[in-house]
Formats: C-alpha cells, structure tokens, sequence
C-alpha cells in the first residue's frame, strides 16, 4: 500500500487563501494538522502577479464569454514552489472540471505523494499552456460545475488526509469502509434497541460474531446492486450466502 514517507504537505494556490483551512481545520484533519501529521501551506496566486494590479485573468483568445487565468503568475508561482530540493518530491495538479475524476485510487495515490501543489483554477479555467507544459495531471471532483478549485481542493485533502497512518484513530475503520472495499457500506445501528417502535436487526443482538458479519456482508452486496450496480460491474464478487450462487460474475 502506498505511505507518504513522512509528513505529506499540500500547497494550495489560490486567489481566495482566506478560504483556508477552512473546513481542514475541524475533526480529525484538523487535528492532525495541529500534530503536525500533514502540513498546509497556502499561497495567494496574486503573490506571483505583476503589480500594481497583480491582474490573474485576462479575456480570451477568439472571444467568447468570461476570463482566464494568464499563463505568466501560474508559471512563476510553480516554478517558485519547485524549487531545489523540492522539485523532485512535488507533483502539480490543476483542479479543472476536465480532469480526471477524483475517486479512492486517485486518494490513495495522492497519499503516496510528499508534496502536492493544488492549484485551484476559477472563471472559464486556465491559458492552455498551464495545463500543456506546466502541471503533471488535472483532477476533477465529478460532473457538476462549480464556481472554482477550492471545494475540490479542500474535498481532495479530506480525502487524502484521512488515509495517513495515525489521522483517523481506528485503522479498521479506514479500511471495511465504502469503496475500498468495492461495496458501500451495511447500515449501522446504536441504542435504543427499540426507537419508536422501530428496532434493530435481531441478528446484531445476537452476539454471534460469524452470523453479524455475514449478514453485514450481505446487506452491503444488496445495497450496493441496487443502489450502485455499476461498483460491482467487471468484479468477480463472492455473492454472499442467502443471496444465491456461489459466486457471480457482476456484468
Ligand atoms: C462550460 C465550460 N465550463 C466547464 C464545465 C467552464 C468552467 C466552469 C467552472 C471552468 C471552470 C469552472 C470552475 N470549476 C473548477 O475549477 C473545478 C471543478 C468543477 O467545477 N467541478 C468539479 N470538479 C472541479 S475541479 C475544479
């Protein structure tokens, strides 16, 4: 399994840094931050822009509606964080809705890396040039659009830094969770056994250690053909006992 080699940092480049932490700083991330388990260090993209106006965005080539980012802060402010003995330890990636979509993998990818450069794009995107000669990848969130990089970014780091070793406290939670597994996950219950006339699966009371994660691993398979069928397609799942066949190729 990919494991950064210690401390991954994420360098966020943005025109709106006081977005930052932001949502990072609460739960698990942020306290992780606070120990020191990930480091976040975010940059004004108007730092690399020329004064007086430290203008990012231009109109675009051939007309058309709204503004893009200019190539010449975008190139300084990576070649800047590439520096030296950094260079061959950072990757560079532009949140752009056309990239890549973001899923587990790419997370778990992503937590093998030392040092990520997010650089959140805003209006219509970036001058070509940046995503052709400057950034290793581009990285979407998923089909919807929103107004910037930021979200996303703050969505990938989530992601990412839960996976390091120490952020979430229970390492098996980490790991039977949705995804990872290839199925969503069983519905959880607590207390009261009874809610409103409402109770609890029999079989979790039971104390029958075997029978509860059967049953666990059935009701994930079921939810996850009914609500999901394209996470089964092209594995080959055991279907669990009770719900036929012994083993079914998911098509
Ligand atoms: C019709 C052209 N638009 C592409 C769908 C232009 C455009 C819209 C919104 C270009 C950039 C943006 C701002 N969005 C992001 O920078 C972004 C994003 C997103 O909107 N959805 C999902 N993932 C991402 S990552 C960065």
């Amino acid at each position: 399994m990919n494991s950064p080699a210690r401390r991954p940092e994420f360098v966020v480049v943005t025109i709106f840094p006081e977005m930052f932490p932001g949502p990072l700083g609460f739960g698990v991330v942020g306290k992780a931050l606070e120990r020191g388990l990930l480091a976040l260090d975010v940059r004004n993209l108007r730092d690399w822009a020329d004064p007086p106006h430290r203008q990012v965005d231009d109109a675009t080539f051939g007309g058309g509606a709204g503004m893009v980012f200019k190539p010449e802060p975008l190139f300084r402010a990576v070649e800047d964080l590439r520096k030296g003995a950094q260079r061959d330890k950072t990757r560079v990636v532009l949140l752009d809705p056309g990239g890549r979509p973001f899923d587990q993998r790419v997370a778990q990818e992503l937590a093998g890396c030392e040092r990520t450069v997010l650089i959140c794009g805003r209006y219509e995107g970036v001058d070509g040039r940046v995503r052709e000669n400057l950034v290793d990848e581009e990285i979407s969130i998923g089909d919807y659009v929103l107004p910037g990089g930021e979200l996303p970014a703050m969505v990938i780091m989530e992601t990412v830094a839960r996976l390091i070793p120490g952020v979430v406290g229970e390492p098996a939670s980490v790991e039977a969770e949705s995804f990872e597994g290839g199925l969503l996950d069983h519905p959880h219950y607590t207390r009261p056994a009874v809610y409103q006339g409402m109770a609890v699966p029999e079989i979790l009371l039971s104390g029958h250690h075997a029978d509860i994660a059967a049953w666990r691993q059935k009701a994930a398979y079921e939810r996850t053909l009914r609500r999901r069928p394209d996470l089964l397609r092209g594995k080959t799942t055991p279907a669990p006992s009770g719900s036929g066949g012994a083993e079914r190729k998911n098509s």
